[in-house]
C-alpha cells in the first residue's frame, strides 16, 4: 500500500483515479466503434449511396439510458461522499485560525501563541534561487503535530485570499467578516509550502508561508514556548 502523506490528500487521489479511469472507458467505448464506423460507412461512389437503411431497438435505446444513468449516479454519490470527508475533520482536531491579510498570514493556537508570516516567497529576491522550505527562518514558521488532524478557521482581515496546503492537497477561501474552515493531517514530519491560491494583489506570491511539521512531543514543547497564561 503506499504510504499516505496527508489527509484528506488521499480522498483526492483516489477520486481523481476514479473519474480518469471511468473517462477513459467511456473514451475507447465511444471511440473506438465511432472509427470503425465512419470506416465502415464512408462514402463510396455506388454503395449505400441514400444512406443505410436502419431500424429501431428498444433494447439498445433502453441500455444507452440506463447505463450512463447508473455511472452518473455512481459518480455523483461516491464524489459527495468523499467530499464529505475531506470537509468533516475527525473527532479531537487541534484547531487554529489564520487569518490572511495583504500579504502574509498570522496563525493563531489555542494557547494564544501566534505565529507571523508576510513577504516570503520560495524564491530570493537577490539571486533568484529557490529557497528550501527548511531554510525559512524559525520565527515566521507555525509548527504542526505531525499524523494528527488539524482544523483550521480561516479569515481575512482585508481582501479574499485563500489558504492553500499544498502536501494536503486542500484550500479555501478566506473572505473578510466570515468565518470558513479546512482540515489536513500531515503524516511525514518535514517542512511544506503553504500558498495564497486566490489572487489578491500584486505581492500575491510573497504570501509562500512553510509549516513545520514534527512529532507531537516536540510540538508540545514548540507551542507552549514564549506563552504569558491567558489573563482573564
Ligand atoms: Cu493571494
Amino acid at each position: 500500500m503506499k504510504e499516505i502523506l496527508a489527509q484528506p490528500a488521499n480522498y483526492f487521489d483516489i477520486i481523481y483515479e476514479i473519474w480518469l479511469i471511468v473517462s477513459v472507458i467511456i473514451y475507447l467505448i465511444v471511440f473506438i466503434p465511432g472509427a470503425y464506423f465512419l470506416f465502415k460507412y464512408r462514402y463510396r461512389k455506388g454503395v449505400n449511396e441514400r444512406g443505410v437503411p436502419t431500424k429501431d431497438s428498444k433494447a439498445l435505446e433502453a441500455m444507452w439510458i440506463i447505463i450512463p444513468t447508473i455511472v452518473v449516479i455512481y459518480l455523483a454519490t461516491q464524489s459527495f461522499a468523499f467530499y464529505n470527508a475531506q470537509r468533516t475533520p475527525p473527532e479531537g482536531a487541534l484547531e487554529i485560525k489564520v487569518t490572511a491579510f495583504m500579504w502574509g498570514w498570522e496563525f493563531e493556537y489555542p494557547n494564544g501563541k501566534q505565529v507571523y508570516t508576510f513577504f516570503n516567497s520560495v524564491t530570493d529576491p537577490q539571486t533568484g534561487k529557490y529557497i528550501k522550505p527548511e531554510e525559512v527562518n524559525d520565527a515566521v514558521v507555525p509548527y504542526i503535530p505531525a499524523g494528527k488532524p488539524v482544523k483550521v478557521y480561516c479569515t481575512s482581515r482585508d481582501v479574499i485570499q485563500s489558504f492553500y496546503v499544498h502536501p494536503a492537497k486542500v484550500t479555501e477561501d478566506c473572505v473578510p467578516g466570515r468565518i470558513t474552515h479546512l482540515w489536513f493531517q500531515i503524516n511525514k514530519p518535514g517542512n511544506y509550502w503553504v500558498f495564497c491560491r486566490e489572487y489578491c494583489g500584486t505581492q500575491h506570491s510573497k504570501m509562500a508561508a512553510v509549516l513545520r511539521v514534527v512529532p507531537e512531543e516536540q510540538f508540545q514543547k514548540w507551542v507552549s514556548e514564549g506563552v504569558q497564561p491567558k489573563q482573564n
